[in-house]
């Protein structure tokens, strides 16, 4: 039901938000906007749709002409190196850009202007003169984020001109209190300036009518917009006093630029431009943005909504020529080891690091596992090697490789024949059979998480056919139904690279070579994939490792350095890494022992404690009696994870209060010296109230 794609909309046209040009990419920037992009177009390509995948950086803006200033070079400098850096880091880890242009080239700033221009004649712009900070010893106007000050919300220092990312209000800057210049920190002054408005008001009723009809929508997205529509739209500056940027096609603005973030959309259709002079066929462009038939899918994160799915369509609506996005499919942020990301206090994981170090599928799994889809997630090193290790290599890479070796061995690498199906031949067929349009529903919906553990799920499936069918005691006793097994397994592999390819590139192009396959797995067809037969005595190729387990020595050096840049960023000493565990504490007795009562309970109910952000207010179950604990596990555990578990709580403890709330009792987990924590569960069914001992 949320696929919303018609018969006839066969051409698609994907966008990734435009990277600023100010840094470098960390696995924030994948999970939000390019890897659920990339996916997605590589489905639809396997689908043989007519997609087109654009991106570019969007090197205009503030930031980039302070990091300039700082620096002591030109904000063009910047921008070449990081368009440069991200284009390598984005090929490396796969992104499969179409066109990867930048918002610098004069094909942008035609574009952009001669959009400008329709937008002003149309009626839409209005000029207003308003006060604005202005720097005298700068001697310039402090646009955005030039001027910094306390917040007038939360108070907190360091409040930029136009948001307070501690608190993450919107700011004008004539709000702050205590403004001083970014640059030289001197105390600005207002002056009078005139600027270009959008008129956004005159949109709002078409927006929403628009926004109406988009039932299939994210909720997270729908809400977002719905909170601006309650808010009213107002008319919001669209010209800055700049030098960094692309001038203003209007009389009397010469001296003034665009605002950033009215000319970084259009770097879409600048994008899809220079891509078609690139193909050597100017008009064809016009194929995806003139048409209402395209279906434009804009993948960004939480934080560019507004921009997405309100201005920019009322710019375009106003502009009156070009499609409408068709989805804007935000997800929400991605965390680092429990905590926010900070780059400029260098708490992220930057991808360029990571390439240098591991390869790119085993990344791409881990974040489609925990995709924020509809939450934040959380990044995490330890589980990353879990899930490579357990799911990656354990099940998927060993399926291939047991396989593989097996028909080696027994069948000289070349694909036996298959002969008369049993019941269990049967299922694995079907299963296969089913997969793809299973897996490519998930595709179709963004629902990366889905779609990752469905491919494993087939993984496992297969590995368990494998087990059932015993090809090693058939090998002796029946080669004619060995045979069958392994000519089914091999199914299953091919099946497999296949289904992979949009989420796993690099390995699904090596296991198609490990199947004798000379051609692309990328080109091959999606559907029926899972039926596609295989001809007896095809040679099979190389075997290769598919997967490579994860040590931890290769994680700790990571782990380590976000402890340290951690304990930098809150000013705290950096501690050396407790490896060894904590002294054992002196001998006691039995009896001091068993007067401690140790009970299973069951989590009913979790809850955050308000303004409290490590601890949780459980309702628990024990044999039949309800109580109410508070634990400091908020940190590690989300409410709803909670919910269902059994735990070993201290029964006979002495009640506390705690936050305003009776605490009856303890939850026992472990904790070790690298902030860890693991709640103790039982292993096997049993019932709440059971004494543990
Ligand atoms: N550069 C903001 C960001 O990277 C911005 C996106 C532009 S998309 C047109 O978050
Ligand atoms: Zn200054």
């Amino acid at each position: 039901m949320k696929n919303n794609f018609a018969t006839n909309q066969q051409r698609i046209l994907v966008t990734s938000a435009l990277p600023y040009a100010n840094g470098p990419i960390h696995l924030g920037h994948l999970a939000g906007a390019y890897l659920p992009a990339d996916v997605y177009v590589r489905y639809q390509r396997l689908k043989k749709r007519d997609v087109l995948f654009i991106c570019g950086t969007d090197e205009h803006g503030v930031p980039i002409a302070i990091a300039a200033e700082k620096e002591g070079t030109t904000p063009q400098q910047i921008v070449d190196r990081y368009w440069a850096d991200h284009l390598d880091t984005f090929t490396r880890f796969g992104v499969s850009f179409d066109n990867f242009s930048r918002t610098s080239a004069p094909i942008h700033h035609e574009t952009a202007r001669a959009f400008f221009k329709v937008i002003y004649e149309r009626d839409f712009l209005v000029e207003r003169t308003i006060q604005q900070f202005y720097c005298e010893s700068c001697r310039r106007f402090l646009a955005d984020r030039f001027v910094e000050g306390q917040c007038p919300r939360c108070n907190k220092e360091g409040a930029r001109g136009d948001q307070c990312e501690s608190c993450g209000s919107s700011l004008e800057q004539t709000e702050l209190i205590n403004p001083y210049c970014k640059v030289c920190g001197k105390t600005p002054v207002l002056r009078q300036t005139k600027h270009l408005f959008l008129k956004l008001n005159e949109f709002q009723d078409r927006l929403q009518t628009w926004l109406d009809g988009k039932k299939e929508w994210k909720e997270n997205v729908l809400n977002y917009c719905r909170g601006w529509f309650n808010e009213g739209l107002g008319e919001r500056a669209v010209t800055r006093d700049l030098s960094w940027g692309i001038k203003v096609p209007v009389e009397g603005y010469e001296d003034k630029v665009i605002y950033v973030w009215f000319e970084a959309p259009i770097g879409y259709v600048s994008a899809t431009k220079e891509w078609a002079d690139k193909m050597g066929q100017p008009d064809l462009w016009k194929k995806y943005w003139l048409s209402p038939d395209t279906k434009l899918v804009h993948f960004i994160g939480k934080d560019n909504i507004v921009f997405h799915a309100v201005i920019w369509p009322a710019m375009l609506m106003g502009h009156g020529e070009f499609v409408l996005p068709a989805d804007i499919p935000a997800n929400e942020f991605l965390n680092l080891q429990g905590e926010k990301l900070s780059t400029s206090r260098n708490y992220a994981v930057w991808l360029g690091e990571y390439l240098s170090k591991f390869p790119a599928d085993p990344l791409r799994y881990y974040l489609a596992a925990i995709a924020p889809e509809t939450k934040d997630a959380d990044f995490n090193w330890l589980d990353f090697q879990i899930r490579n290790n357990s799911e990656l290599a354990d099940i998927l890479g060993n399926f291939i490789n047991r396989t593989l070796t097996f028909a080696r061995k027994q069948f000289a690498a070349a694909i036996p024949p298959r002969g008369a199906l049993d019941a269990r031949d049967e299922e694995m067929l079907q299963t296969l059979a089913e997969a793809p349009a299973k897996i490519g529903a998930l595709f179709e919906r963004y629902e990366l998480r889905r779609a990752a553990s469905a491919i494993i799920d087939v993984a496992r499936f297969a590995n368990k056919y494998f087990n059932d069918q015993e090809p090693w005691r058939t090998a002796r006793e029946d080669r004619d139904k060995c045979a069958t097994t392994i000519h089914l397994c091999i199914h299953a592999a091919q099946t497999l690279a296949v289904l992979m390819a949009p989420l796993l590139p690099f390995s699904a192009e090596k296991l198609w070579a490990m199947l004798g396959h000379s051609d692309n797995v990328h080109d091959q067809p999606w559907d029926g994939c899972g039926e596609r037969a295989l001809t007896a005595g095809h040679a099979l190729g190389q075997e290769l490792i598919l997967f490579s387990k994860i040590e931890e020595s290769q994680i700790e050096p990571e782990l380590e350095r976000l402890r340290k840049a951690l304990a930098a960023m809150r000013g705290e000493p950096v501690e050396e890494t407790k490896t060894t565990a904590p002294e054992i504490k002196p001998r006691i007795s039995y009896d001091e022992f068993a007067r401690v009562d140790l009970r299973l309970a069951k989590v009913v109910k979790a809850e955050k404690v308000e303004k409290a952000d490590k601890l949780l207010k459980l309702e628990l179950e024990v044999g039949g009696e309800a109580r109410t604990i508070v634990a400091g596990v908020a940190k590690h555990y989300q409410p709803e994870e909670l919910v269902g578990k059994m735990i070993v709580i201290v029964a006979n403890l002495e009640a506390a209060k705690i936050r305003g709330i009776e605490s009856n009792g303890m939850l026992l987990a472990a904790e070790d010296g690298q902030g860890r924590m693991a709640i103790l569960s039982p292993q096997g069914a049993i019932d709440s109230g059971a004494r543990v001992k």
